[in-house]
C-alpha cells in the first residue's frame, strides 16, 4: 500500500468502508470534473469493493440526487451499514428550499440500487446535519452521529430508518477536554466527518479537525469514551493536515489488519474540489492510541 489514490478514473472523496463477509465495500462521494459556481459539485455516491486491498471492482453509481425527490444538491459524505440482511446508506443532502438533512437509502444488496425513504431521517432545518456515521453496539442499539460544527447524535430504532423521538437529537458538549483546543466554530478542533466505532471495549470518534489559527486545512484527530454517548476525551492527531482543505476518515478492520481511509488531492488535476480516496494502515497502542503504521 503506497498511499496513492485507490480510484484513478474519477475524483472521489469521503471514504466509508464497510466489511461484509470476505469483502470490503468502500462507499465514496464523487467530485464532478466540471464545477458549478466554483464549489463542491457532487451529485451521486459510488461503491468499490475488494477482497485483497489490491484489486478493486468499480460498482459505479449506487445512489444519486435523482433518487431523492426532496433533495436538490450536495451529495456529501455517506456511510453504509448492514442489519438483518438489508443495507442502509446514510447520506447528507441539501433539502430543496432549506438546509442540509440526512437521507437514507435502503437496499437488499451492498452495491444497491438504494431506494430513498421518501423523507429525511434527520432534518433540523439548519446546515449542521451532515456527515452521518452509524454504528450498532453489542446490545443491538444503533447510533447515528453527525454534524458540522457541532457533533450530535440520535439513537436509531431497530428498523434503522427512524430514531427514538423520546431521546430526540442530542447535542454533544463541544468542550476542549473532548475535542482539543482548535480553530473551528466551537473553539475546539472538531470540524466534521465523524467516524464512530468500538475497538477493544473503547468507543472511538475519529473526525476531521482544525488546528488553531486561520487558514488551516483539516487534519484527522480522535476522541475516546467508555460509553457510546460520551463523555469524550480528546486523544490527539492521527494524520497531520495536508495540501487539501478537507480530509475525511473511514476506519475498519479487514482480514487481520486495521485501515484508515482518507482523501487528498493527489490525482492529476486534483484540487480542494477534485479529491481522491486513499488508504493507509493503522495500529493501536497499548493505551488505545491510534497510530499510523510506519
Ligand atoms: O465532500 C463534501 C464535504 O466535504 C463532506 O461532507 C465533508 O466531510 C468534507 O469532506
Amino acid at each position: 500500500m503506497d498511499n496513492t489514490p485507490i480510484v484513478k478514473s474519477i475524483y472521489t472523496a469521503d471514504p466509508a468502508p464497510m466489511v461484509s463477509g470476505d469483502t470490503l465495500y468502500l462507499y465514496t462521494t464523487h467530485d464532478e470534473d466540471k464545477l458549478i459556481n466554483d464549489f463542491y459539485t457532487m451529485f451521486d455516491w459510488r461503491c468499490f469493493s475488494t477482497q485483497d486491498m489490491e484489486h478493486w471492482t468499480d460498482h459505479g453509481k449506487i445512489f444519486s440526487l435523482d433518487d431523492i425527490e426532496w433533495a436538490d444538491d450536495r451529495a456529501w459524505a455517506p456511510q453504509c451499514i448492514e442489519r438483518n440482511g438489508k443495507y442502509y446508506l446514510y447520506c447528507p443532502v441539501h433539502k430543496t428550499g432549506s438546509g442540509m438533512a440526512i437521507a437514507v437509502g435502503v437496499s437488499d444488496s451492498p452495491v444497491g440500487p438504494f431506494k430513498d425513504l421518501g423523507h429525511p431521517l434527520v432534518d433540523e432545518g439548519d446546515w449542521n446535519d451532515i456527515d452521518p456515521t452509524v454504528f450498532i453496539d453489542d446490545d443491538g442499539q444503533a447510533y447515528l452521529y453527525f454534524g458540522n460544527p457541532e457533533l450530535r447524535y440520535v439513537k436509531l430504532n431497530e428498523n434503522m430508518v427512524s430514531f427514538d423521538e423520546t431521546v430526540g437529537i442530542v447535542k454533544v458538549p463541544m468542550t476542549v477536554e473532548s475535542f482539543g483546543k482548535g480553530g473551528h466554530m466551537t473553539g475546539t478542533t472538531y470540524g466534521e466527518g465523524p467516524w464512530f466505532y468500538k475497538k477493544n471495549g473503547l468507543y472511538y470518534m475519529v473526525f476531521a479537525a482544525f488546528g488553531e489559527g486561520k487558514g488551516r486545512n483539516e487534519h484527522l484527530a480522535y476522541a475516546t469514551s467508555q460509553g457510546p454517548t460520551g463523555p469524550w476525551t480528546y486523544g490527539g492527531v492521527i494524520m497531520e493536515e495536508g495540501k487539501c482543505f478537507t480530509n475525511h476518515p473511514g476506519i475498519c478492520d479487514f482480514k487481520g489488519r486495521s485501515y484508515l481511509f482518507y482523501h487528498n488531492d493527489q490525482l492529476p488535476g486534483g484540487s480542494l474540489f477534485h479529491r481522491s480516496v486513499c488508504v493507509t494502515e493503522i495500529e493501536y497502542g497499548a493505551d488505545g492510541k491510534i497510530l499510523l503504521k510506519k
